[in-house]
């Protein structure tokens, strides 16, 4: 099925996913991958508004575009687990009540935690050696999974802080994690989690471990994005990256300067 993957939003679906639409209408795509971490941002923990409005455009943009006959499939990402267990991060919505809003729409939105097309597995972080996948992980995720989700949660690997000697799927980080380690019955994965400049391929190689998030800011020079706003497109096996004018585009700025800039 031809798919647009699309890395980590971090409260900005709102500029994002029209561009992600106008791409997948252009690439004829039929299915669209949004790989997790659709909130939290540098410096916006306090900003219920903002919480509401970015959720609630991502389930609309969501029912839309499957209403207009794509599929769309939401993975789980680390800063979407910690409101599923209402575990409250110095980096999540600190506002109690915003908080459980949050964890409601993300159990209305439907996150799972894998997906594979073609031979690659598409996960938020990647699996990693001594990872092994469930099929638990290929369904949408309910308030019954509790469990398994903060199992996922809890695994942080050394790179990330955590006591782990690597991450789980939510959680490896790609440089020190997922390329030193890969579980070697996958080594054709897709993943976000990790900020990228670019999108990188390597289809010289056997092994193909590809990172995506590209869509990210700067966290100390705050009105600096680091991404180049790529996508990737996905049919048949074959890969290829999808520019887009992210880094040129005005909501951008308009974004950097009143979001990030004004407190
Ligand atoms: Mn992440």
């Amino acid at each position: 099925m031809r798919t647009l993957l699309v890395g980590d939003t971090h409260l900005k679906n709102r500029i994002i996913l029209p561009i992600v639409a106008e791409k997948a209408v252009a690439l004829k795509c039929q299915q669209i991958v949004l790989l997790g971490d659709y909130v939290d941002e540098w410096h916006q923990e306090q900003k219920v508004t903002l919480y509401r409005a970015e959720m609630n455009y991502l389930l609309q943009w969501k029912q839309a575009m499957i209403q207009r006959g794509f599929k769309v499939v939401t993975l789980l990402g680390n800063h979407d687990s910690a409101y599923l267990t209402r575990t409250i991060h110095p980096y999540s919505l600190q506002i109690a009540s915003g908080f459980e809003w949050v964890r409601s729409q993300f159990l209305q939105l439907g996150l799972q935690v894998a997906l594979k097309i073609d031979d690659f597995l598409i996960t938020h972080a990647g699996l990693c050696w001594g990872n092994d996948l469930e099929t638990d992980y290929f369904r949408p995720i309910t308030a019954q999974d509790f469990r398994m989700v903060k199992m996922l949660a809890e695994r942080v690997g050394q790179a990330r802080g955590g006591r782990h000697w690597n991450g789980s799927p939510i959680w490896a980080d790609y440089e020190h994690e997922l390329l030193d380690a890969p579980n070697p019955h996958f080594l054709k994965q897709i993943v976000g989690h990790t900020p990228v400049r670019q999108i990188t391929l390597t289809s010289d190689r056997p092994d193909q471990l590809i990172d995506i998030d590209t869509f990210s800011i700067h966290g100390n020079f705050m009105n600096h994005l680091y991404g180049d706003g790529s996508l990737l497109l996905l049919d048949h096996g074959q890969l290829e990256v999808v520019a887009t004018d992210w880094t040129t585009a005005p909501a951008v700025q308009t974004y950097l300067h009143d979001e990030i800039y004004v407190h």
